[in-house]
């Protein structure tokens, strides 16, 4: 028995249940163009906001029933939150989860310590996984929490802690790799600066790069097949993050070496706090193929920071889902849950309740983007605005067969007045509008 026994397994039973901890719409097995539901969505549970919150903030303490947290995290601590973890993906019905090292683990202070008791606190981790078939979607080391990493981690001034960090995280992705990890994540948290009068910009981002590629060699070296991935995320808890957002990772990889080695795990909330939609950072990484795995969350329009609530508007999803399923669905990744309960959401049942509600909303999205693709309505419109490009002077610019002067010559020549065309902008926002009726 456990915190989470409480609630009988959830199942799904369509939108006219007159119960609240059933899904409405999420139906694992049903299909959608040609792939079931839980095939196309992944959905994984975090174990940070969900089992190692306590619904602490700035001014206030714990207030949520977490009876494993404290300090320090005895082992058998760390195993009972491992129970209560697993009996909630279990009945959830997921079938990934997220970690960072120390969410799972005993507290240690050694480099030694922290290797044994992550190893040993895997063991625990391998049966259940073994026992339920939950696997991680993804491990990260945590290198922003403890006071050594207070001026960042591979972008210390102080080598010590960047060798610090290299334990960690060699430690964690080999934990994650036995685990059968499907990825391995990298947030850069404290990878950036409070002030430059301080801050070698410069040198920071060389080591940054140097210690991305240690980690590309050893996942490599013992053999994870898995995707590294990199989350983007403007600032907070540094007032400038390096990867502020995936433009920004993608010059990073460029001038490192290290594109085609890593990809992006795009979270709504960091997408808005750079100032740019959800969709627009999906759209990025697809044109630059570095598309990986999704931390779905989503901030209050009026709060400037990472309030990291679950999703509920399904409408504000869908042109996200359509990339995700005009790209064919994930490879490795997934949607994971980086999100938490209000402080004030102390019944087990909320962390459920919770869940399902943002499960449902992206099973509402997923069906309404899934009936746009296959009617294909949008997807002309869009192929009909650039359908100019088919032409001949279309063509012979898209090759190369001009030079500027050319081309400058050929319009005057040509006395081009090219016509403004309607670019359909209500249209296409109705014809979304209209098919969110899940
Ligand atoms: C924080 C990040 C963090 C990462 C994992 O804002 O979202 O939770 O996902 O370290
Ligand atoms: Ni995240
Ligand atoms: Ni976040």
């Amino acid at each position: 028995m456990s915190l989470f026994s409480d609630v009988a397994p959830i199942r799904f039973e369509g939108p006219e249940s007159p119960n609240e901890l059933v899904y409405r719409v999420y139906e694992p097995d049903r299909v959608v163009l040609g792939k079931r539901m839980e095939d196309w969505l992944r959905v994984a549970v975090c174990y940070w906001h969900s089992f190692n919150w306590p619904g602490s903030d700035v001014f206030g303490t714990g207030t949520l029933p977490r009876p494993w947290l404290g300090q320090p995290v005895t082992d058998a601590m760390a195993r009972q939150k491992l129970d209560a973890a697993f009996e909630f993906f279990s009945r959830l019905g997921v079938r990934y989860f997220t970690f960072h090292d120390l969410d799972v683990m005993a507290s240690a202070d050694t480099v030694r310590g922290h290797e044994q008791q992550l190893r040993q606190i895997e063991e625990a981790m391998a049966e259940k996984c073994a026992a339920t078939g939950v696997r991680p979607l993804w491990g990260t080391a945590n290198l922003f929490s403890h006071p050594r990493y207070a001026a960042g981690a591979a972008t210390s001034p102080d080598p010590e802690v960047f060798a610090w960090a290299a334990a960690q995280v060699r430690c964690c992705l080999e934990t994650t790799h036995r685990l059968g990890g499907a990825n391995y994540v990298l947030w850069g948290g404290r990878e950036g600066y409070d002030s430059l009068l301080n801050t070698d910009l410069g040198s920071e981002l060389d080591r940054y790069g140097r210690f991305l590629a240690l980690v590309v060699e050893h996942k490599h070296r013992i053999g994870f097949k898995g995707t590294i991935l990199i989350e983007p995320k403007p600032f907070e808890p540094t007032k400038h993050q390096y990867d502020r957002d995936t433009a920004a990772v993608y010059a990073f990889l460029q001038r490192y070496g290290l594109t085609g080695e890593v990809r992006i795990n795009v979270e709504v909330n960091h997408a808005t706090l750079a100032g740019l939609d959800f969709e627009h950072e999906i759209a990025a990484a697809r044109a630059y193929g570095l598309f990986g795995s999704i931390d779905m969350n989503r901030g209050d329009p009026r709060n400037g920071w990472d309030t990291d609530q679950f999703p509920n508007n399904a409408q504000e999803l869908v042109p996200a889902l359509m990339q995700l399923v005009e790209d064919g669905g994930f490879a490795t990744g997934g949607f994971n849950f980086d999100a938490k309960l209000r402080r004030q959401s102390v019944a087990p049942a909320d962390l459920y309740l919770a869940h399902i509600g943002g499960i449902d909303t992206l099973a509402r999205a997923l069906l309404a983007a899934g009936e746009i693709v296959r009617e294909g309505q949008l997807q002309r419109l869009r192929v009909e605005r650039y359908q100019g490009w088919n032409s001949e002077l279309g063509r012979a610019i898209d090759q190369g067969r001009f030079s500027l002067a050319a081309l400058a010559d050929y319009a005057a020549d040509h006395e081009l007045t090219p016509t403004p065309r309607s670019g359909r902008q209500e249209l296409a926002e109705s014809i979304i509008a209209r098919h969110c009726r899940f």
